[in-house]
């Protein structure tokens, strides 16, 4: 359940934190389980399926930036988003009928573990409305120093901001943009267990991990089951590819040409196309999206600090 001072803080900010979210039960399981996926990916070399891999990685030490869909990949992440203790936080939100959009467990490496430049959700799957959030389950404890999440708070109710770079969609927004203002960031750390619920629209990042541990946090993107994803970004519920969506609508064009702009009442909508040479994971869609890096000047900063 959640207080009425819970839901309106939510409306207000777009943002809300829960702490101890999860049963005691329920968060040893899911650690169990990622440290196992973990230890697994050490005889992996290069992402796949399941695995995105993060510069550095061998089977001597294992760097992730993220386990993908773990919904599909272990019976418990499913049962642990459909369970009564997480729905009893999440249906004041958004009504009794939610989907699951998508799900991935970020598990930022130690020593450098990459940053998520800033962006909005929305920009990745836009739908025909957004009653749609991002549910952040802390595996581990999440610190300053290990690359928390940091959002701005209001800004799901603001514009929805250029995520291209170059006529490609980056998945991220420029920090030079003169709406972007970093001193409004909040930063959300918190205990193993705790759990952030983020509004699509809101703008969020999250630094570099520099701690020596992995920082684990398992996002659930879900909504209500009343917004439909708008087609453009239809690769979750038909399995083609961003790359395959963009060429068929290219071939089915009549006359003149494709824009990425949609027309919709109530919603702004920017389509996430043209899409980036690689768009298996939000690391990718930002390092071959060219993005322009929020965090680079701090990482390399800290790099260079004698060890
Ligand atoms: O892992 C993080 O810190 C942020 C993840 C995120 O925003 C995303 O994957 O869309």
């Amino acid at each position: 359940m959640l207080s009425a001072d819970q839901i309106s803080s939510y409306r207000e900010n777009g943002y809300l934190m829960i702490r101890d979210a999860l049963l005691p039960d329920q968060l040893a399981t899911l650690q169990d389980l990622t440290n196992e996926f973990i230890e697994a990916s050490r005889a992996v070399s290069e992402s796949n399926d399941i695995f995105d891999l993060d510069d550095g990685h061998s089977a001597a030490q294992p760097r992730l930036t993220r386990i993908k869909l773990p919904h599909i990949r272990h019976p418990a992440f499913w049962e642990v988003a459909t369970s009564d203790r997480l729905t009893s936080f999440l249906k004041p939100l958004v009504g009794d009928n939610i989907r699951l959009h998508t799900s991935k467990l970020n598990t930022k490496a130690p020593g450098g573990g990459a940053a998520v430049e800033w962006h909005q959700d929305w920009a990745f799957f836009p739908h025909t409305n957004d009653d749609l959030f991002s549910v952040g389950i802390m595996l581990e404890d999440v610190t300053l120093a290990n690359g928390p999440l940091m959002v701005i708070p209001e800004t799901h109710k603001g514009p929805v901001l250029s995520h291209h770079q170059g006529g490609v969609f980056c998945g991220a927004i420029d920090p030079a943009h003169p709406t972007f203002d970093l001193d409004r960031a909040v930063t959300l750390t918190g205990q193993a267990g705790d759990m952030s619920i983020h509004h699509v629209r809101l703008l969020h990042g999250s630094a570099p991990n520099m701690s020596d541990g992995a920082r684990k946090i398992l996002f659930y993107e879900m909504g209500a089951a009343d917004a439909w994803p708008i087609n453009g970004n239809s690769g979750a519920y038909t399995g083609m590819s961003q790359r395959d969506v963009w060429a068929k609508l290219h071939e089915n064009m009549i006359c003149g040409t494709q824009p990425i702009s949609a027309r919709l009442a109530d919603v702004p909508v920017i389509m996430p196309v043209p899409p980036p040479p690689d768009g298996s994971s939000i690391f990718k869609v930002q390092r071959s999206g060219g993005a322009v890096s929020a965090f680079a000047t701090q990482a390399e900063i800290r790099s260079e600090q004698p060890a």
